[in-house]
C-alpha cells in the first residue's frame, strides 16, 4: 500500500509539474503521452481509476444484467468486471441451467407450468441492517415475468426465485425496507390479478388492477417466506418504481406512477397511441402506503387471497388508512427517498423539475385529515402544495435520484439532456452539471441509497454509447461512466463497455463488507445449502444400479475423477453426483459428458447432481472442464452405452511395455522431485510463513497432496518384487503426480512469500 502510494503521488508529482524532475519516471511518462496523445487530464483521471495489479477495488457494484436476466458484479474504482451471476437465465460456466441443483432453483420460476428461460433484470438492491448494507443478499426483480430473485452474497449464487401470483409484469423492485423485512415489488402495466381470466380493455377501469407487493424475508433461512408476504392492490395506474422510508419514515412506502389517465391505446384502430394518451394529463399519482399497518391488517386476517396470495384491496386500505395518494408532476419515473428518510424526491420524465416531498408535512396532511380530493377508486388524495418542500428544476427528462456523503447533495440523471444534475435537496438549489454519453437512465453512488452513502464515485449508467467505443455491428455495447464526485466539480474518469443487457440499476458496496466464503462444508448442496444426499468421502465412491435407473456417487480432486468408467445399459437414466473433495482456495473441478448437454461447475466441498438419459449407444468421454492442475488433461472417464444384450469378448486391458529400467526411472524422478520439495520446504520454514494466512492454506494444501502418496511406495515396491513392471512403474508415477501438485504449491507459496517481503525467522 505505501509502495502505491508513494508511486501515484510520483506520477502525479511528475504530471503537475510539467514532467520536470523525478529521475525514474518523467522521461518515461513524458513518452507515453506523447505516444498514446494522452492528456494531464488523462493521465489524473487514470491514476484514479487505476488499480494496480495485485490490488483490489474499495467498492464491489451489482449491476442489473437487463435482458440477460443476469446480474453483473464488477470493481470500482477499476471498472474490472469480476463475475456474471445467472439468476433468471441459465449460465453454462457456473452449471447453472445444466446440473440438477440449479435447475430446481430455475423451476422456481416456472409460470404456468412453463420454464421461462429469460429475464429483464431492472433494479439490484443489497440486505441492509439499519438502512445500511450488510452485504448479506442481493435481491433482483425481473420485468418481463414478474419475478424476483433471492442471492445469498457467501457463494454470489441464485437461491431462490418467487413468481409474483397476482401481477403480469412488474417494475418497482426489488427495494428492501430498512431491516429487510420485506423486499418490495409493485406492478408495470395493469392487468386482471386473477390468474387466466380475460377481460376485454373497455373493462380497464373495472377490472384491471396494479398493485404493490412486499415479500416477506427470513434472514435466517436466506428465503421469502412466500405465505407471510403480501400485497396492496392499486388502481390500473402504471405502477413504477417504489422505495423504502427510513428513519422517521421506516414503516412507510412510496411508489409514483404514471399513465394515471388509464388511457387504452390502439393506434391499429385509429386511436392516438398509448404514448400520447399515456402523457397528457398535468399530474400521476404517489403511492404512499403505511406497509407496517398493512402487515397488521393481513395478521388480522383482514386481507382477501387472490391466488392463494394475501391480498388488502382497495378498500380495505382506504377503510385502514393505509393507502393515500399525492399528485406528481407529469410522467414520473423514479422515486427516492434521501438519506435522513426525511424526503421523497421524485422526477417527472416530462418535467423539468424535481419534486420534492416532506414526509412531515405528509405525516401532518393525514392526522389532521386534509385531503384534497378522492382519486375514482376512493382512495384519498392530499393536495400537491401541502406535501411538498421544494421543487428545483435540474433540466430536461430528470429520472432517478442519488445521494452523496454530504449533507443534502443528490445526482439526478437527466435523460434527455444526456447529463447529471448535482443538487442541494435541503436547500432547492443546483450545484453542478456533467455531460455523459448518452442518455443516461439511473445515477448510482457508492452505497447511494443507504442511510449511510459513501460518496466518492457516481456511475452514469447510460442508455446509448453510441460513438464511444470501437463498433461492433448495429448492436453496440451498453455504457457504464465513472465519475468521480468528491470534489465540487463533477469530473468523468472512465468509459466501461459493457457487452450483456441493459444497466437499469447497479449497486456499489464497500468490498470489506462482503464476506464470501471460498469453500463449502464438504458434501453441500449449494442452492438449498443443506448436505446434498448424493455426496461421498473419498474411497466411498460407488455406482448403483436399480432397474434402469443408474445413480453414480462420484469424487473429483487433482486430477482424477472417480469413477473413471461408468456403464450403463442404452435407455437408462443416468444421475452423478459430483463431491469435489478440494479444500484449496480455488480449486474448482468442472463435469460434462459429451453430447449430453450437462455441465457442472464443482466449488471445494461443493456437490452437484447431473442428470440425463443415456438414449444412444456408444462411447461418451467425460472430463474436467477447469484447468485445475498439470494433468487436468488427464483428469477424465468414458461413459460406455452398451447395446441392449451386448456381453464383452475380450476382457484384458491392452498393457504398456514397461521394463525394470522404466520403473528404476521413474523412481529417481521421484526422489529429484522429493529433493525440490524438500528444499521449497526449507525455504518457506525459514522464514515468518505463518503470517500470511494465503500461504498457510497453500502449504496445508500442499502437505495434504502429499500425504495422499501414503502407502503407495510399498505398493510399487511390492509389484516391483513380483517383476509386475506396469504396476510397479504406474504407482511410482502416481507419487510423482502427487509431488507435482506439491511442488506447484509449494512454489507458488514461496514467490509469494517472495514477492510479499517475508523475513526469514532464524
Ligand atoms: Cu431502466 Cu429503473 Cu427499470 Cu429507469 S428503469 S432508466
Ligand atoms: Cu479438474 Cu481439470
Amino acid at each position: 500500500m505505501k509502495k502505491f502510494n508513494k508511486q501515484a503521488s510520483t506520477l502525479l508529482l511528475a504530471a503537475g509539474m510539467g514532467l520536470a524532475a523525478t529521475a525514474w519516471s518523467a522521461d518515461n511518462l513524458q513518452d507515453v503521452l506523447k505516444a498514446r496523445g494522452l492528456s494531464q487530464q488523462d493521465l489524473l483521471a487514470a491514476a484514479k481509476t487505476y488499480v494496480p495489479t495485485g490490488k483490489r477495488d474499495e467498492f464491489v457494484t451489482f449491476s442489473s444484467g437487463g435482458q440477460s436476466g443476469q446480474v453483473i458484479v464488477y470493481g470500482v474504482p477499476s471498472m474490472r468486471i469480476l463475475k456474471y451471476i445467472g439468476v433468471f437465465t441459465p449460465e453454462p460456466w457456473q452449471g447453472y441451467g445444466f446440473d440438477e441443483n440449479s435447475k430446481n432453483v430455475l423451476k422456481q420460476g416456472r409460470i404456468d407450468g412453463k420454464d421461462i428461460t429469460w429475464g429483464d433484470t431492472h433494479h439490484p438492491a443489497v440486505s441492509e441492517t439499519n438502512g445500511e448494507y450488510d452485504g448479506q443478499f442481493l435481491f433482483i426483480n425481473d420485468k418481463a415475468n414478474p419475478r424476483l430473485a433471492v442471492i445469498d452474497l457467501r457463494d454470489f449464487e441464485t437461491k431462490q426465485i418467487v413468481v409474483n401470483p397476482i401481477y403480469k409484469s412488474e417494475h418497482g423492485g426489488a427495494f428492501v425496507t430498512t431491516n429487510t423485512e420485506y423486499v418490495i415489488e409493485a406492478a408495470q402495466y395493469p392487468a386482471p390479478l386473477e390468474n387466466k381470466k380475460f377481460f376485454p380493455l373497455e373493462e380497464m377501469n373495472e377490472k384491471y388492477r396494479g398493485g404493490v407487493t412486499y415479500w416477506k424475508f427470513d434472514r435466517k433461512e436466506g428465503r421469502i417466506v412466500a405465505k407471510d408476504s403480501f400485497s396492496v392492490e392499486l388502481p390500473p395506474y402504471w405502477q413504477d418504481l417504489s422505495d423504502a422510508g427510513k428513519g422517521p419514515s421506516d414503516g412507510w412506502s412510496f411508489t409514483n406512477s404514471f399513465c394515471s389517465e388509464r388511457y387504452v391505446g390502439g393506434i391499429e384502430k385509429g386511436r392516438p397511441p398509448y404514448e400520447a394518451g399515456c402523457s397528457a394529463k398535468d399530474t400521476d399519482y404517489l403511492h404512499v402506503i403505511n406497509w407496517k399497518k398493512a402487515a397488521e391488517v393481513v395478521k388480522a386476517g383482514k386481507a382477501k387471497q387472490m391466488n392463494g396470495h394475501n391480498l388488502i384491496t382497495i378498500e380495505t386500505a382506504i377503510k385502514e388508512g393505509l393507502l393515500y395518494l399525492i399528485p406528481e408532476p407529469k410522467s414520473p419515473h423514479g422515486v427516492d427517498v434521501t438519506p435522513d428518510g426525511k424526503f421523497i424526491v421524485v422526477a417527472g420524465k416530462l418535467d423539468t423539475h424535481v419534486s420534492v416531498y416532506s414526509f412531515e408535512k405528509i405525516q401532518a396532511a393525514i392526522k389532521a385529515g386534509k385531503f384534497e380530493s378522492k382519486d375514482s377508486y376512493g382512495i384519498p388524495v392530499l393536495g400537491l402544495k401541502d406535501a411538498l418542500h421544494t421543487q428545483v428544476s435540474l433540466g430536461l427528462g430528470p429520472l432517478h435520484t442519488q445521494y452523496d456523503s454530504k449533507p443534502c447533495v443528490a445526482y439526478t440523471s437527466l435523460y434527455v439532456d444526456s447529463r447529471v444534475a448535482k443538487w442541494n435537496y435541503c436547500e432547492g438549489k443546483v450545484l453542478d452539471k456533467l455531460s455523459v454519453h448518452y442518455n443516461i437512465g439511473h445515477p448510482m453512488t457508492m452505497e447511494g441509497d443507504s442511510t449511510k452513502p459513501a460518496g466518492k464515485y457516481l456511475v452514469a449508467l447510460n442508455k446509448l454509447s453510441i460513438d464511444r467505443f470501437v463498433p461492433v455491428g448495429p448492436l453496440q455495447p451498453q455504457s457504464h461512466q465513472l465519475i468521480d464526485i468528491s470534489g465540487d466539480k463533477m469530473q468523468l474518469l472512465y468509459d466501461m463497455p459493457l457487452p450483456l443487457g441493459e444497466p437499469h440499476y447497479a449497486v456499489s458496496i464497500a468490498a470489506n463488507k462482503l464476506k464470501p466464503a471460498v469453500r463449502y462444508k464438504v458434501g453441500t448442496d449449494s442452492r438449498t445449502d443443506k448436505p446434498h444426499p448424493g455426496a461421498v468421502r473419498a474411497g466411498e465412491e460407488k455406482t448403483v444400479k436399480k432397474g434402469n435407473k443408474v445413480e453414480v456417487f462420484a469424487t473429483l480432486i487433482r486430477s482424477h475423477i472417480t469413477p473413471e468408467t461408468i456403464e450403463v445399459d442404452v435407455g437408462d437414466e443416468v444421475t452423478i453426483h459430483l463431491t469435489n473433495l478440494e479444500r484449496a482456495q480455488d480449486e474448482t473441478h468442472g463435469f460434462t459428458v459429451s453430447t449430453y448437454n450437462t455441465h457442472a461447475s464443482i466449488e471445494p466441498g461443493k456437490t452437484v447432481s447431473v442428470k440425463f438419459k443415456a438414449d444412444k449407444e456408444g462411447v461418451y468421454p467425460y472430463y474436467c472442464t477447469e484447468f485445475c492442475s498439470a494433468l487436468h488433461l488427464e483428469m477424465m472417464g468414458y461413459l460406455l452405452v452398451k447395446p441392449k444384450g451386448w456381453k464383452p469378448t475380450k476382457t484384458t486391458l491392452a498393457k504398456g511395455n514397461y521394463t525394470e529400467a522404466d520403473y528404476k526411472a521413474t523412481v529417481k524422478k521421484v526422489a529429484d522431485t522429493q529433493a525440490i520439495i524438500d528444499s521449497v520446504v526449507a525455504y518457506i520454514t525459514s522464514v515468518n510463513y505463518k503470517d500470511f494466512p494465503d500461504v498457510v492454506a497453500m502449504v496445508e494444501d500442499a502437505f495434504d497432496q502429499l500425504g495422499k502418496t501414503k502407502g503407495l511406495k510399498e505398493k510399487h515396491e511390492g509389484f516391483a518384487a513380483k517383476k509386475d513392471w506396469e504396476n510397479a512403474n504406474l504407482w511410482a508415477e502416481q507419487i510423482w503426480q502427487y509431488q507435482v501438485k506439491t511442488a506447484d504449491l509449494g512454489l507458488r507459496a514461496k514467490t509469494y512469500l517472495e514477492q510479499n517481503g517475508a523475513k526469514k525467522v532464524k
